[in-house]
């Protein structure tokens, strides 16, 4: 099983499967191709139909999109337990993953990974830190999140640090959200977070399969 994946540095997209497929104890190569390089472009669509990363390549198929590939992951690694067992977390759990699939534009673009306008690298590895946004696109989605966080965490969270309290799916795709909101320096407190959101955020980022990541960026994934 090979999974591609974009930059280590950036590539949030990319995360979230090997988050998924590290939960599931899966045995995976990882090939890092790198985007924005000389003939990144060409080199992406040999491998991809979809002409972008992540891509999952197992069993004689190409699996593309982080969604398709944690839903494949949750069908062939039951034990995993990627989806929570209560029922009602488990469909509000699938709501979390399907809305952050789906949404939160203003975030993703004006709170970018990789190269901006100016040619700066923002990265989810580093110890850099960019200004925070000020648009007001930007906090309505802030907002969103941080709702999402407390209600799910005071609802849900009594079993553990993660969103449903055990690990779930939702982690996955929330982890990249917990990248921006460091790098960028979101204050959450000013977005109605009651402290729930940032504590559950702080543990995302120390998770460690989320630190072999990081420590990933640079060693070489061929
Ligand atoms: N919805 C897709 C989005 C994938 C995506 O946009 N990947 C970016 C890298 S982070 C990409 O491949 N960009 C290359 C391009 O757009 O040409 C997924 O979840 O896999």
């Amino acid at each position: 099983m090979e999974l591609i994946v974009g930059n280590i540095a950036f590539s949030t997209w990319s995360l979230r499967p090997w988050l998924v497929l590290k939960r599931c104890g899966a045995e995976f190569t990882l090939t890092e191709i790198p985007l924005y390089g000389d003939g990144w472009k060409d080199r992406l669509a040999q491998v991809s139909p979809s002409g972008k990363v992540p891509l999952l390549k197992v069993d004689g198929e190409t699996i593309w999109d982080s969604l398709a590939i944690s839903v494949w992951a949750a069908e062939r690694y039951p034990q995993a337990k990627l989806w929570p067992a209560d029922p009602a977390a488990r469909w509000l759990s699938r709501s979390v993953v399907c809305e952050m699939h789906s949404g939160f534009g203003a975030l993703r673009t004006e709170c970018g990974m990789g190269p901006d306008a100016q040619g700066v690298i923002h990265t989810m590895v580093g110890d850099d830190r960019a200004d925070p946004p000020t648009s007001e696109a930007v906090a309505a989605d802030v907002r969103r999140l941080v709702e999402i966080m407390v209600t799910m965490r005071a609802r849900f969270g009594a079993g553990g640090p993660y969103l449903f309290g055990e690990w779930s799916m939702a982690d996955a795709f929330l982890t990249p959200v917990a990248c921006r909101f460091r790098h960028y320096q979101i204050d959450l407190a000013a977005h109605g977070d009651d402290g729930s959101a940032a504590d559950y955020v702080a543990d995302l980022l120390r998770q460690p399969d989320f630190l072999e990541w990081t420590e990933l960026d640079g060693a070489g994934a061929h």
